[in-house]
């Protein structure tokens, strides 16, 4: 088996494994597929360093090697809290309207991929594959060909692709795709993206498409395939039976007394649509008050990229609007809305997941969605729980067994809450079995071994 170079804009390190916070699906997906391997994980340390040098800081944990450089405050301004999270988010989850096309961004994320490409380049030896993530690198292919790596080369994008009309809105759309020609393979979540990405290179560059999903451009061709993301099943399965999984789950328990808990958990971000969950949530408060004590909502978002204005500007407003409406609906005993601003651990979350009845999982645009997928995993089999997922998660696409809901629509979210809380347990459990076939089975090692395989091959 070829060593494997996993590149990608933050690296894990082991050792924080476990610890409280939000770590996000991308590293709790690579950590486990790094496990195994005699690989490499590269990337920004995540520090700011007052002049780039270069310098890499290797370490060595569990059987992954990690190399880190740190970057210059400019860089971080214009690659990351720029080009990536400014630009390239909000367009990639449709958000045009959110979207900066500021032309220093665009220019700071060639340049952090350039020195990113040549630091990482001597460490590549002849046999390896190499496997870059993600929308901060889109381009890092393009400039290790530049600097003689003939490597295979692959690229996974987390996040969606968007449609070709909305993606052109994007300067200099061309000259970056053009450079993802470079790689060998491109995966994508799923068929929904991978039909973006190949419309684009079909309308705009002139492009075909054989039966293989190879697509050529002019001398150019590439692979382009879909490859949903799983969980580590065996890891969070085992996280479910620990003594931190148990207390989480008899606290909310206890503290929900006979209340059934709807749960959602999210990073903070405006794609997860937490504000239209909230009302759709409060639509079914109004809507069957006889029924309001019967529940109560607990959130779970973690902050995220809190350096960004937009990122400040939702916790603003969800702080506002579940204040509203526990201000609006609270009894002397009850509150409906448990809005919780930080990180659990991965086992005290398992517990917390088997303790609901209901999970709420309504991203307006989401490459897959990997709380789905967990709260699945953390169902007891003999009395399971109901997902309520967006039809518009990746995830939907595999779990066709949720309630599958437009989470624009606060009526369809009150209803769909209304249907999770009336289902029987023999249709619960049905639904349930089908998904949970699917999360075990397509899980990150299948996710991981199907990429692989497909770049060795
Ligand atoms: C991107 C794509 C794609 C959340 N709160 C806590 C916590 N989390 C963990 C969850 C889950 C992960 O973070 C979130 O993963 P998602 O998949 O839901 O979302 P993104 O972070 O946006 O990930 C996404 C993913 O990449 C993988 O390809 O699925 O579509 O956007 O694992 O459990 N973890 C801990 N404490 C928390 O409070 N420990």
């Amino acid at each position: 088996m070829s060593r494997l170079i996993v590149i990608s804009n933050r690296v894990s390190v082991p050792k924080a494994q476990g610890a409280a916070g939000a770590q996000g699906g991308l590293a709790v997906a690579l950590l486990a597929a790094l496990r195994e391997s005699r690989g490499i994980w590269f990337g920004w340390s995540g520090e700011e360093v007052e002049q780039y040098e270069g310098k890499l800081d290797i370490q060595r944990h569990d059987g992954v090697t990690t190399v880190t450089v740190d970057l210059e405050r400019q860089d971080i301004e214009e690659y990351y809290n720029g080009y990536a999270n400014r630009t390239l988010w909000p367009l990639f989850h449709y958000r045009i309207d959110l979207a900066e096309y500021e032309r220093t961004f665009g220019s700071g994320y060639e340049r952090v991929n350039e020195k990113l490409a040549e630091a990482v380049a001597p460490l590549i030896e002849p046999d390896d594959l190499v496997w870059v993530h993600d929308y901060h690198m889109i381009p890092l292919g393009k400039m290790l060909r530049d600097r003689g790596i003939a490597n295979r080369i692959g690229f996974f994008l987390h996040i969606p692709w968007p449609p070709t009309r909305l993606f052109v809105s994007l300067p200099f759309h061309e000259r970056l795709v053009r450079t993802m020609l470079e790689y060998d393979l491109i995966g994508f979540q799923t068929e929904e993206w991978l039909e973006s990405f190949t419309h684009y290179i079909e309308k705009e560059l002139g492009g075909a498409i054989d039966e293989e999903g190879c697509l050529s451009v002019d001398d150019k061709t590439v692979r382009a395939r879909a490859f949903p993301i799983g969980i580590d099943f065996a890891e969070f399965t085992e996280a479910g039976c620990g003594s931190e999984a148990k207390a989480a789950y008899a606290q909310l328990k206890s503290s929900a007394q006979e209340k059934k808990v709807l749960i959602g958990v999210d990073r903070l971000d405006y794609s997860k649509g937490v504000e239209e969950r909230f009302e759709g949530y409060e639509r079914f408060l109004e809507g069957y008050p006889e029924r309001r004590e019967d529940v109560l909502l607990l959130q779970i978002a973690p902050p995220s990229r809190g350096e960004v204005h937009t990122y400040r500007e939702i916790r603003e407003r969800l702080e506002t609007l579940s204040g509203h409406i526990n201000g609006g609906f609270a009894e002397v005993d009850w509150v409906p809305i448990r809005y919780v601003n930080r990180g659990y651990p991965r086992s005290a979350l398992a517990g917390l997941y088997r303790a609901s009845a209901i999970a709420l999982v309504t991203p307006l645009r989401d490459g897959m969605n990997l709380v789905a997928k967990e709260y699945v995993a953390a169902q007891d089999p003999e009395d399971p729980g109901v997902l309520i997922l967006s039809r518009f998660a990746g995830a939907a696409l595999q779990l066709e067994d949720a309630l599958l809901v437009n989470p624009h629509s606060a009526d369809e979210v009150s209803e769909a809450i209304r249907q999770a809380l009336d289902m029987p347990r023999e249709e619960r459990v049905r639904r349930w079995k089908t998904m949970y076939a699917n999360v075990r089975d397509e899980d990150v090692e299948w996710w991981r071994n199907r990429f692989v395989e497909a770049l060795a091959g």
